[in-house]
């Protein structure tokens, strides 16, 4: 997968070297390019933001350097482009766009700053390619930045060949495996007793039928604790295909 990413920090995204997603892009899985949006301004101060129309506070980013930024990174074209737009006002990014997004062949992510982005970017890009507003939660972050790391490495986790186990990706929260969309429930490892903590026993048994169960029943208990709204929404799925069975 090819990914690029256009910011006024390219220095924030130094993580992408370390670790799986540094091992995926020197295992040619993932090719990561950064592009510095001040490289596409042409005054003496390499502006890249002015007052809002309108009035209000803050700044807005100016439609220029990122015109001439998207249209220079998308002309080398290895494959068609799917623009990402990191904003607070996107629609809320879950397991399933990032396994959407896994599947496509080139990702290209404008991060905003200030109080975003010239709205006639986003409608002049989606005449060439699909765009897609996405936020990473109801807070809100100083730019898009954050956001870019959050999807990338949610994506390229999904990408093959970039887990050690393929099965984790499929078990973890939220991944809709056999744990339905349930949260996991509290894992454990040597030494089977550390500061008067004991493992649970039925881990220790052997008993692979009994294990399963214990892990169901502690991935219910920790999803009634911290997200009961997901217990909500399985049983109204549950309810609803037994309606289309009928
Ligand atoms: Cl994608 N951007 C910004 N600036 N703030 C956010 C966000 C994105 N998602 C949640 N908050």
């Amino acid at each position: 997968m090819r990914i690029d990413i256009i910011t006024i920090f390219p220095d924030y995204f130094v993580p992408l070297e370390l670790s799986l997603i540094g091992k995926a892009r020197e295992a040619g899985i993932l090719d990561v390019r950064l592009h510095d949006l001040r490289s596409w301004t042409h005054d003496r101060h390499n502006t890249v933001d002015d007052t809002p129309y309108g009035g209000g506070p803050g700044m807005v980013m100016k439609p220029e350097p990122w015109g001439e930024a998207l249209d220079a990174v998308t002309a080398d074209d290895p494959a068609p482009a799917r623009l990402i737009l990191p904003t607070p006002s996107g629609t809320p990014f879950t397991q399933e766009h990032a396994k959407r997004l896994s599947q496509q062949p080139r990702l290209v992510f404008a991060c905003g700053r200030y109080e975003g982005i010239d709205a006639r970017v986003a409608a002049d890009a989606a005449e060439r390619m699909p765009v897609e507003e996405l936020s990473i939660g109801d807070y809100v972050l100083a730019g898009g930045e954050a956001a870019t790391l959050v999807v990338v490495e949610t994506v390229s986790r999904l990408l093959p060949g970039v887990l050690g186990n393929a099965e984790s990706a499929v078990q973890d929260s939220f991944a809709s495996g056999a744990m339905e969309n349930l949260l996991e429930g509290p894992v454990y490892t040597k030494p089977a007793r550390w500061r008067d903590q004991e493992v649970p026993p039925v881990l220790l048994s052997g008993d692979h039928g009994a294990v399963d169960r214990w892990r169901r029943h502690e991935a219910l208990r920790k999803t009634a604790r911290n997200r009961p709204e997901l217990l909500r929404e399985l049983a109204a799925q549950r309810l609803e295909s037994m309606d289309r069975r009928d």
